[in-house]
């Protein structure tokens, strides 16, 4: 072992070394050792995202390698492991970025109670804190919060030679990966600031998701910050930069939302609409395997299960399609698109149920429903994206569907008008 003590920074949700306030404020000793807790209650997930948060850990290794550094990856339940590594490595403290999630605030209580020695939670960057006091239920005037943001952080010199503790498994993935690690995310970022940012506004919508970033699987694991992105997109400025920005934004207000509602995660927000009579298995299976007869529903579903992606419109039409048309018990979609997405995250993903669901979050009349075959024209005009995932359909005209769009569309607006006690509009606008 190397000196006298040393300070523990336990990384989560905050793979990278760049913009970590944690990890600055611990290494100020020069005395810096990073920490990893593989947590069965966290891994407990598609064979995909465990391999991807494993890839990500074993980058981070190699970050802090580079540096002269050195990480342990230890495997167990928090409360357990991280005393066991600060009493071995004769930590004089742990650092981390603070979460908000229900499972990730319980277990830091479950852990400080644990320690020998203080759990020093910092705030993580974020465009606005989530954890703002004053709860908001609807995202502009949260997102009117935001004031921009601060010079990003860098990642720390030099850190001290320490022996390595535990090794990251290898696990395979059903699906091919991105490249991990903070400097493949940093790359990617850049490109899309080149290339896509400016006509962002424009081209956001696109089916195929070609005109984001594609970095929300580094996002959810923190392997880039929020801040740093946010701030190169401002330096660019333009319409593009304010609205990327304005996305981001709408990450914190998820996590503003659980923060405040946790119980979102087990009834929508507007809990009157937990009483919809939810169908079971047959529909959810032809939903999940994108086997519905919907074209823009069939597509997205198997993009997802091929490629653990899919654009923010598919997403959107989607989910909501198994809400109010499927009438599918949400909270069971929900998981099921969590454990297939790359980025799946349960504050942002429950967050767009509950959103495009129009279960609560936002001010979403409940009678607005997209019209899967508008929507696909709209936003896969030469129909590429439909020709590349479903080529069986000519067009996006719905082809012996499980359920009449017409007559579906009814059904849950008069369910839904009953349950909230309004009269259905009198022609409802479908975009
Ligand atoms: P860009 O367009 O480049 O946007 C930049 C970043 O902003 C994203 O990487 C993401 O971190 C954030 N962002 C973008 N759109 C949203 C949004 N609508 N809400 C919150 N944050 C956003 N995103 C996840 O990261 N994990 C999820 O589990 C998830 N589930 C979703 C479920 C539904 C039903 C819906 C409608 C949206 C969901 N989103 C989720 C949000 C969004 O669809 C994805 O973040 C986005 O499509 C990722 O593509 P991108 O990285 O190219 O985004
Ligand atoms: N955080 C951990 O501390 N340990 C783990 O093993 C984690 N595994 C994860 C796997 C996947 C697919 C995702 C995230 C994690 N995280 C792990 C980060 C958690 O989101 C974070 O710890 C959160 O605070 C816990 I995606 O609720």
């Amino acid at each position: 072992m190397g000196g006298a003590w040393v300070n523990l920074v336990w990384h989560r949700a905050d793979l990278r070394l760049a913009d970590h306030p944690a990890l600055l404020e611990a290494a100020k000793g020069g005395r810096a050792v990073g920490l990893v807790v593989l947590d069965p209650n966290n891994l407990r997930t598609s064979p995909r995202r465990r391999a991807w948060f494993l890839e990500n850990v074993r980058a981070l290794r190699e970050a802090y390698r580079a540096r002269g550094g050195a990480l342990w990856v230890l495997e167990g339940l928090p409360w357990e492991e991280v005393p066991e590594a600060a009493r071995r490595l004769k930590a004089r403290a742990v650092y981390a970025l603070a979460g908000y999630t229900p499972y990730g605030r319980y277990r830091d209580l479950r852990v400080r109670e644990a320690l020998p020695v203080p759990l020093y939670l910092l705030p993580a960057p974020h465009l606005v804190p989530p954890d703002l006091p004053r709860a908001y239920r609807v995202y502009t005037p949260f997102a009117r919060r935001f004031q921009g943001v601060g010079t990003p952080l860098p990642a720390p010199e030099a850190l001290p030679r320490e022996e390595e503790e535990g090794k990251v498994p290898r696990v395979l993935s059903d699906i091919p990966l991105p490249e991990p690690g903070e400097e493949a995310a940093r790359a990617k970022l850049g490109a899309f600031l080149e290339t896509k940012l400016a006509r962002y506004a424009e081209e956001r919508d696109r089916l195929d998701g070609e005109g984001g970033s594609r970095l929300s699987p580094y996002f959810t694991l923190g392997v880039l910050s929020p801040r740093e992105a946010a701030f190169r997109a401002l330096a660019l400025g333009g319409e593009g930069a304010r609205k990327w920005v304005s996305e981001l934004l709408w990450r914190d207000f998820s996590y503003h939302l659980l923060y405040h509602f946790p119980h979102m995660a087990e009834r929508a927000l507007e809990g009157r609409l937990e009483a919809l009579p939810w169908q079971e298995e047959d529909l959810f299976q032809a939903w999940y395997w994108g086997k519905t007869g919907v074209p823009l529903v069939d597509a997205a579903m198997r993009e997802l299960h091929a490629t653990g992606f899919l654009s923010n419109r598919a997403r959107m039409v989607t989910a909501q399609f198994a809400v109010k048309y499927l009438l599918l018990p949400w909270r069971r979609a929900e998981g099921a698109f969590r454990h297939l997405l790359l980025d799946g995250d349960r504050a942002v993903n429950l967050q767009g149920w509950q959103w495009a669901g129009g279960l609560g979050v936002d001010a979403a009349p409940y009678f607005r429903l997209f019209n899967p075959v508008l929507q696909g024209e709209r936003h896969d005009p030469g129909r590429r994206w439909l020709r590349r995932w479903a080529p069986e359909y000519p067009s996006y005209a719905p082809q012996d569907p499980v359920v009449d769009l017409e007559a579906a569309r009814r059904r849950y607006l008069s369910l839904a008008g009953d349950l909230l006690g309004k009269d259905p509009p009198a022609a409802p606008p479908s975009p």
